[in-house]
């Protein structure tokens, strides 16, 4: 008897845990990390940010030459059905009001993390909008603008009816 509840015991003493795991490390967006994160971070950001805004302007850009293809005219977002996925960190506008605003979330799911970039900014320095030009050729440029850290720079992207995608400003820029 005192031999089993010995290894009764002994069996107990393995299975249980020692001592209590720690507590996770609490996360806030407020958190200081050290500057090799931080830049790791940044770097992140600015590849899945960038590749996001040219793949929704490159998208744009193919609604316009679509309804070109079938209607002669370039025509405004909602015609197009142009609408980019939620959780974005940029606004695009087609002109000064329609946008496409930006939707990025903080961590906690639910406070907007688009801080300065307002849901009708447009940062293009080179004036954006569609219709028809004064030689009556049909036009358009598309305006991406974003932040993609807690400085004030802004990402800046335009695309235009010729296929130009310029990066206006670059918040990647060291
Ligand atoms: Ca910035």
């Amino acid at each position: 008897m005192l031999v089993r509840s010995m290894i009764f015991g002994l069996i107990l003493a393995c299975v249980a845990p020692q001592t209590a795991p720690p507590p996770p490390p609490e996360r806030s967006p407020q958190m200081v990390l050290p500057e090799g994160a931080v830049s790791l971070r940044k770097e992140i950001a600015c590849e899945e940010g960038q590749g996001w805004i040219k793949r929704q302007l490159k998208a744009a850009f193919n609604a316009q030459k679509t309804y070109m293809a079938d209607y002669d005219l370039y025509s405004g977002f909602d015609i197009l059905g142009f609408k980019p996925p939620e959780g974005g960190r940029y606004t695009i506008c087609n002109n000064s009001q329609d946008c496409r605003p930006c939707t990025a979330k903080n961590l906690d799911g639910t406070t907007s993390a688009c801080g300065a970039v307002g849901p009708k900014l447009i940062a293009c320095t080179q004036p954006i909008g569609y219709g028809e030009g004064e030689n009556g050729r049909p036009y358009f440029r598309i305006c991406g603008t974003g932040n993609l850290d807690d400085d004030d720079t802004l990402d800046v992207w335009s695309i235009d009816d010729a296929n130009n995608l310029i990066n206006e400003v670059n918040d990647c820029e060291e």
